[in-house]
């Protein structure tokens, strides 16, 4: 029971750790709720109770007699409206993956001066070698120091229920998505104006909801704007790509000839949505990214869009330019809810089988593969396309996204299962593209984006920027346009911040993962 107990923790603790399912832990962990705080930024609560066998099926999970511990409308204000918050508990030191290991095996082979004087040059040039491609190399940079001082001046304006996304209208006003569902159209100064009538039905549960909103490369024509959200359904639910007309103007913002362009079937349960969206430079397509839905196997089920980035037209149609374009896969697929771990879901029961009504397009809409918690999508001034995932319980990637690899989950990770089931690492098997950084412990990164411009922070010019949630931070990464990328500051802003965009005057603006959750300016100090 104690070893279930301090595992359950743990998975609430971190797999949840940017929802507020996170908000339920000390339930069972049987700590006192003020151990919680990083994560539930709430005061002492002398909230001692602990669960019981009743209460896990076979597996270690909750069964339908835990219900009751589900947090509820009334509970979730604890978590934000309390005591000011407590700084995230100092990360554990992990030291950069060796890479010189074998110099010392080389030296040994210096038996006489003049090998010895051979084997000193070439460990110079070795040394020289490895230390000038480390500094771009992929590597292990979990370990990062927050910066002591903000460069910066942050100020709240309004708040939002657990809001996701901000997207920028030309004249600098901006839409923001709530995960519980509404989409509000914001002044250019941060507030509110109203929430957009027309806008889909949402499975809020968890990390789904409504989750994206973007604008559309012709919307100086046609005023057009995609939206990413969990559709709801009999039996969980699905990744939805939607496209709709804003009308911006009056007192009643609205979105008019709504339609859904691609959906996930069949729908089902798990969290780790996708639903980053990013416009290609041709104008005529889109990458968007598509969790593994917490079910892992089918992220490497090229039957399945579960796990993978799509590259589709303007129209939600596979693009011509695809690997696999033309192709179409197995009629029917399995469905499974989310295993325990890697291992288990070798094995997974299938739950039911969906079987399409005309060809599965999955192969032709595929552009890579082997993706868990992909949150963040965006491309860099060079052209190179970039993505941030969740690993489980460590392992967050920094990949470079490019046609037709496999960038291996579930079956490699530099991280482990969260009941510490171990899961081959990225380094056993070559044959998976590797990430270019890691975050081993977790960054728990909320999305990505290209920092473009020198007017309101000049120095930033083509950086990356990060959002933390687990790590309340925000995280510079520096691109060498080859490539390669190597991390520049870790701000800890002291709020789990979801996402982080430019606006079109060069500030930056961050939404705090929370309910409610405030709309950050970012401004020089
Ligand atoms: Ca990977």
């Amino acid at each position: 029971m104690r070893d279930m107990q301090s595992r359950y923790s743990h998975y609430l603790n971190v797999k949840y750790r940017e929802t507020p399912w996170a908000l339920i832990a000390p339930l069972f962990s049987g700590k006192n709720i003020a151990d919680f705080a990083p994560y539930l930024r709430t005061g002492p609560v002398n909230w001692t109770p602990r669960f019981d066998a009743r209460h896990l099926d076979a597996q270690g999970f909750l069964n339908s007699s835990a219900r009751g511990f589900a947090p509820t409308p009334a509970l979730l204000p604890l978590a934000t409206t309390q005591a000011p918050l407590t700084p995230p508990r100092q990360a554990p030191k992990y030291s950069v993956r060796p890479r010189n290991r074998s110099l010392d095996t080389l030296e040994t082979y210096a038996k006489n001066p003049a090998r010895r004087m051979l084997m000193k040059f070439v460990r110079t040039a070795l040394l020289f070698t490895l230390v000038s491609t480390a500094v771009w190399a992929q590597m292990n940079v979990g370990s990062q120091v927050p910066e002591a001082t903000l460069p910066f001046k942050m100020t709240t304006v309004s708040t939002f229920g657990l809001p996701w996304r901000i997207a920028f209208l030309p004249d600098g006003r901006m839409l923001i998505t709530e995960k519980i569902g509404p989409v509000w159209l914001v002044s250019a100064q941060g507030e509110k104006i109203a929430p957009l009538a027309g806008t889909p039905a949402v499975y809020w549960q968890g990390q789904n909801g409504m989750l994206g909103v973007f604008i559309s490369p012709r919307y100086a024509t046609d005023q057009s704007i995609y939206l990413t959200y969990i559709e709801p359904g009999d039996y969980g639910g699905g990744q939805a790509l939607a496209r709709a007309k804003l009308i911006s103007t009056g007192n009643r913002p609205r979105l008019e000839n709504f339609e859904v362009l691609w959906r996930q079937l069949p729908r089902g349960k798990g969290g780790q949505a996708g639903g980053q969206v990013v416009f290609a430079p041709d104008g005529q397509s889109l990458y968007m990214t598509v969790g593994d839905r917490q079910r892992m196997t089918p992220a490497q089920d090229p039957n399945q869009p579960v796990g993978k980035i799509l590259r589709l037209t303007l129209d939600g149609k596979p693009f011509p330019g695809n690997p696999n374009f033309g192709k179409t896969g197995a009629s029917s697929i399995p469905l499974i809810d989310p295993p325990r771990d890697t291992e288990a879901a070798k094995t997974a029961k299938v739950v039911s089988t969906y079987t399409f009504p005309g060809p599965n397009l999955t192969p032709s809409e595929t552009w890579a593969s082997g993706f868990r918690a992909p949150y963040g999508l965006a491309l860099s001034p060079t052209g190179e396309l970039w993505e941030v995932e969740h690993g489980p319980a460590g392992g967050d990637e920094l990949n470079l996204i490019e046609k037709g690899k496999n960038y291996g989950w579930p079956a490699v990770s530099f991280g482990k299962n969260y009941d510490d089931v171990p899961i081959p690492s990225h380094d056993s098997k070559p044959e998976y593209a590797k990430p270019v950084l890691y975050w081993v412990p977790v960054v728990a990164p909320g999305n990505l984006m290209f920092y473009r411009g020198k007017s309101t922070f000049p120095q930033w010019d083509g950086s990356g920027f990060i959002s933390g949630l687990a790590t309340t931070s925000l995280n510079r990464i520096i691109f060498d346009g080859k490539g390669g990328a190597k991390v520049a500051e870790r701000w800890n802003v002291g709020k789990r911040i979801r996402d982080v965009e430019q606006a079109p005057d060069g500030s930056l603006w961050l939404l705090e993962d929370a309910n409610p959750g405030a709309l950050i300016h970012v401004t020089p100090k």
